[in-house]
This record gives C-alpha cells, structure tokens and sequence, in this order.
C-alpha cells in the first residue's frame, strides 16, 4: 500500500521550479460512485463517493508560466487542445491565476498513457496532476487536502486521485455559504486492512461514448424515479465500505461496490429519456463474474459511464480472472490494476 503522507505530498516552493512545475497523477475506479451534482458550477456532488486509486495509465503533466503571452497554451498527448478540452483546461487555469494573483498565461504539456481507446476515462488523472503542476507553478503552496479541492473543480473524481490506495469524496456541507460547501468537499485517504486487492479491467468497446458522463449526471438527477433512492442507500453503502476495507474483507467490498455500481445503473435506465451504457458484452461479462463466484473466487463487477467492467478480486486470483475475462471477451483487452499512488510533484521537473 501506499502511505504518502498528505503534509509531504506537495511543497510547491520548496520541489517546484518557481514558474514550472510537472506532476504525475493516477486514474482511479470508484467502489461507491459519484453520480450526481447539486451543484454544477462548484462541482459539489449529490452523494460521497469512494475509490481505488490505480497504479496503471499515469498522466504526466507539465505546467510553465508564459509570461507576456496573450492565451494559455495546452496540448495533450503531443496535439494543441481544442474545444471543450481547451475551454476546461483554461477555465482551470484561471482559478488558479485568480487564487494565485497572477495574470499569467501557462504553456500546459499533457501526456496520458492510457492506451488510445481503452475506455478508461482521463479526467480523474489529468485534472489530478493539472491541479498539482499548476499550483506549484503559480506559487500556491497547497496541502493534499487542498489539493484534492482544486482538483475537483476540474472534475469531480479528479479530487480522489490526489490520494493514493483508497481515497473518500466527501459530498461536503449542504447548508451554510458556498464557501462552506466548497471547502467541506475533498477527498482524504481510507484507512484499510489486510486486503490485497487487483481490479481486472475487461474493455469491451473501446468507442467514444455516447452520452458524456457529465450530461447522463444531469439528466438522472433532473428526471429519474430512482435517483432518490439510490442516494440514498449509497449513504448506507458506503458505511459498510468503509467497515469491510477495515477489515479486510474482499467479499463484503466486493458485494456493496457490485450492487452499488448496478444501483447506479438502474437510475440512469428510469431516466428520461434513459441512459444506457451497459452494452450485450456487459452483460456476458457480468455472467462470467457470477460463474466465477459460483466457482468460488470471489470476484465482483463494477461499471461506470460505459460499457467496460472492472472486476475486483484478490490479487492471487487476478491472473485466473484475467483469464476468464479474455476468454469471455476475445475481441477486447484485459488489463490488471493494483492499488497505486497519490499525485505528486516529480522532484527536478524531470520527465
Ligand atoms: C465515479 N463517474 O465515481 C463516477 C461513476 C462515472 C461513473 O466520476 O462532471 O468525469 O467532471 O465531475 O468526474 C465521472 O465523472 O465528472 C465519474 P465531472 P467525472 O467515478
């Protein structure tokens, strides 16, 4: 496991080079979900969520400060940002400029290893490692908690990825100023057991989606039967989460993240007009997960805006569930993650 300390995550004067900064950050999968917002601006969620930050496809990002130049300039994956890309990437910047007092345009250098068309959403790890790079190039000396607020204006899971292993979103305050809101909503480590845990990635479509996650959000919230009610049990669920990652307890974390997951599922199908990301190969996928656990391994499925599973499991029994996984989808990929690191500064700017 993974115990960076938050008090020595990040330091900006004293590991950022004043006016550059690189930091790498990691995706993570969440086992209680965020799905919803109260409110869109902030990106203050509905409900807590809880993750596993990934030790696979990290995000490397480089933030310079460009002084006397007219615009901020980002390119991801070796590709100048445009559109809706472009526009997040500046609205960020500019509240860090605004919290930072500096009128700075930044060149942002993006790299992501996700294998093109993995089905693995980038937002978590990239606007992880753009809020860690940019608040030390800007001067802002920020703990992990802090960290984990910035991020999150970026995109919301962003903020669990400045953890490592096993992080909790708190929704935040829902009376008081938004400046209360705003500050009650971060992200902070999950103490666990002696769990030893892999999540089996089976990428079953690796096709951009069809409805962003954003607007599937918007539209379950606006208009499912069933969004109430899963709110509310997830509070439930992740009680127990938190008591069964206590205690180690692979079947217990399996069972409340699988029927969480699906939860989630059933209130974007009840909304209208319905969002459906679970495809027929998810479908076989989830019987293969059931076969498994008639077998005896204990593993269990989690999906998120998509049709690509992940399979919790032990870490001794990934390779067996791999397996299955690959015969299950032979046109697919399959992929095994560990727990992994928090964001971090890379010392030296080095890449
Ligand atoms: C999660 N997802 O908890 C949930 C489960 C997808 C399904 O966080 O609008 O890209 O940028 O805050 O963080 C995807 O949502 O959304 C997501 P924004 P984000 O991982």
């Amino acid at each position: 496991m993974h115990s960076e300390s938050p008090t020595t995550l990040v330091r900006a004067q004293e590991r950022g080079t004043a006016g550059r900064a690189t930091a790498v950050a990691h995706p993570n999968i969440a086992l209680i979900k965020y799905w919803g917002k109260r409110d869109e601006h902030l990106i203050l969620p509905r409900v807590d969520s809880l993750s596993m930050t990934l030790d696979v496809f990290p995000t490397t990002t480089c933030v310079r400060l460009a002084p006397g130049a007219g615009h901020d300039k980002v390119t991801l994956n070796g590709r100048p940002a445009e559109g809706e890309a472009l526009r997040r990437v500046v609205a960020f910047l500019d509240l860090v400029r605004e919290r930072a007092g500096s009128a700075h345009r930044a060149v942002v250098d993006s790299e992501n290893t996700v294998p093109t068309g993995a089905g693995l959403a980038s937002s978590a790890s990239g606007f992880a490692a753009l809020a860690v790079a940019a608040a030390a190039s800007y001067g802002l000396d920020l703990d992990a908690t802090a960290l984990s607020r910035l991020a999150r204006r970026g995109s919301g899971s962003a903020s669990r990825s400045i953890f490592g292993d096993f992080a909790m979103w708190h929704a935040g305050l829902d009376s008081g100023t938004a400046t209360e809101a705003d500050l009650s909503s971060h992200a902070e480590p999950v103490p666990a057991g002696d769990l030893d845990p892999a999540l089996v990635i089976a990428v079953v479509n690796a096709g951009p989606k069809a409805v962003s996650s954003r607007e599937a959000m918007r539209r379950t919230v606006d208009t499912s039967p069933l969004y109430e009610p899963w709110a509310v049990s997830s509070k439930g669920d992740l009680t127990e989460m938190r008591a069964a990652l206590l205690a180690g307890d692979i079947e217990a974390v399996g069972e409340i993240a699988e029927r969480n997951a699906l939860g989630m599922h059933a209130t974007m199908l009840a909304a209208r007009p319905a969002v459906r990301y679970l495809s027929p190969a998810t479908l076989t996928v989830l019987d293969s997960v059931l076969r498994l656990r008639r077998e005896g391994i204990p593993a269990y499925a989690t999906m998120d805006a998509g049709p690509n599973v992940k399979v919790l499991c032990r870490r001794t029994d990934a390779d067996r569930v791999a397996e299955t996984m690959s015969e299950t989808v032979p046109d697919g990929s399959v992929l095994v993650a560990k727990p992994g690191p928090g964001a971090r500064l890379l010392r030296g700017d080095g890449r």
